[in-house]
């Protein structure tokens, strides 16, 4: 539990973006063994018909969704198995499969080995996560010239089961990170039409929050907003720095710095060393810091920082996104940027599995 500004206790519930669960597909149908009788055809050989194939468990990604919020209040997902395979060639039916939907970018891992079964990037993707069991074969399979009365027939083949993981990355192309305070939100509500909770207190943002920038001539421009980071998040002070995981895919990150702040530059150094102690590559991001709170803080020292950030080879635009001032120069940047620049993509295969704890 954190305390906020006014000393209070907040309880955070957490934003499900990690979850375990099982998944079980149905069970073929047995074949079923049985004759023909009729009158007036004697020996009328077998009909058995074969059962019917199981369900699978499908995963299928929506756009519509947002958190795996879902996978907290169940765990299990079932299929249905095959009917059995009755007389008079009749087959079994199939059984019906589950479809479990998840949020665009979540990712299907062995809940063992880790290894990356589905990385599910685009809305409608469809992974069987679970094959049904082929149905068993009706008595009709196995006659022969020496068996015309075969009473054989199979069972149904079991459906796969295992655990599996899902990890959610957020789509974006742009991530917004900074110190809690620093803005972030604010900056959202005035790229986009998202209407983040902003307030004075650290932590205010406590999940992942999207917002969409439309830029003429382009498919919209999608801006994640995560919590706040402040230093030793990498060791989980704070909201620690899983949401850092939501940024990973983005292919230009926002640092939000206030430069009202006591010591601006020591937390633009904070941020970076958590970035790097995340995942070093997220710095090889096209990046820009944003000044921000520059209606409030001394001109001098919004220059002086300017020039130390040039100096590093770092791109700056200070602005106020309280009062707006700057917004249209950061929306021109962004356009410029997503038109003219070969930005590093969503691709999650340009970065390592697993953070850079030792960095
Ligand atoms: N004066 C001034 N205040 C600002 C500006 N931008 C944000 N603020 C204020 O700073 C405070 C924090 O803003 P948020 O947008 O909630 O900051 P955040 O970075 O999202 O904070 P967390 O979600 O806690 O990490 C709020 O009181 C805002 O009104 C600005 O440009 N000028
Ligand atoms: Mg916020």
């Amino acid at each position: 539990m954190l305390k906020n500004a006014a000393g209070y206790y907040v309880i955070i519930m957490a934003f499900v973006d990690e979850a375990k669960f099982f998944v079980k597909a149905g069970d073929g149908g047995k074949g079923c063994v049985s004759f023909r009788r009729e009158k007036y055809v004697p020996r009328g050989g077998p009909n058995g018909g074969d059962g019917g194939r199981g369900g699978s468990v499908i995963i299928e990604s929506s756009s519509r969704l947002q958190s795996l919020i879902d996978f907290r209040y169940r765990s299990h997902f079932k299929a249905n198995r095959g009917t059995n395979g009755m007389g008079k060639d009749m087959h079994g039916r199939k059984g019906e499969d589950c479809v479990m939907m998840v949020p665009v970018g979540s990712i299907i891992k062995d809940s063992e080995t880790g290894e990356v079964l589905a990385d599910m990037c685009e809305d409608g993707d469809q992974f069987i996560a679970a094959k049904g069991g082929r149905g068993g074969l009706g008595n009709r399979h196995f006659a022969s010239g020496t068996n015309r009365t075969p009473r054989i027939a199979t069972k149904g083949e079991e459906g796969v089961e295992c655990w599996l993981r899902v990890e959610l990355k957020l789509m974006a192309d742009i991530g917004l990170v900074g110190l809690p305070n620093a803005g972030k939100s604010t900056l959202l509500s005035k790229l986009s039409a998202a209407n983040p909770k902003v307030a004075s207190y650290p932590f205010t943002t406590l999940e992942p929050q999207l917002g969409v920038l439309h830029i003429p001539h382009r498919e919209s421009c999608i801006i994640a907003d995560i919590p706040g980071i402040i230093e030793g998040a990498h060791e989980g002070v704070g909201l620690g720095f899983t949401f850092l995981r939501h940024i990973e895919r983005t292919g230009i990150l926002l640092h939000i710095l206030d430069s009202s702040a006591e010591n601006p530059l020591e937390d633009f150094l904070v941020l970076e060393t958590e970035l790097k102690m995340y995942k070093k590559e997220l710095l090889d991001k096209t990046r820009l810091i944003v000044l921000n709170k520059t209606d409030i803080a001394l001109p001098e020292s919004v220059q002086e920082l300017e020039e130390i950030m040039k100096d590093k080879g770092l791109e700056i635009i200070s602005l106020s996104a309280l009062t707006g001032v700057g917004i249209d120069t950061i929306k021109e940047w962004i356009t410029d940027t997503l038109e003219t620049r070969e930005i590093l993509n969503n691709n999650q295969d340009e970065l390592d599995e697993s953070p850079d704890t030792d960095a």
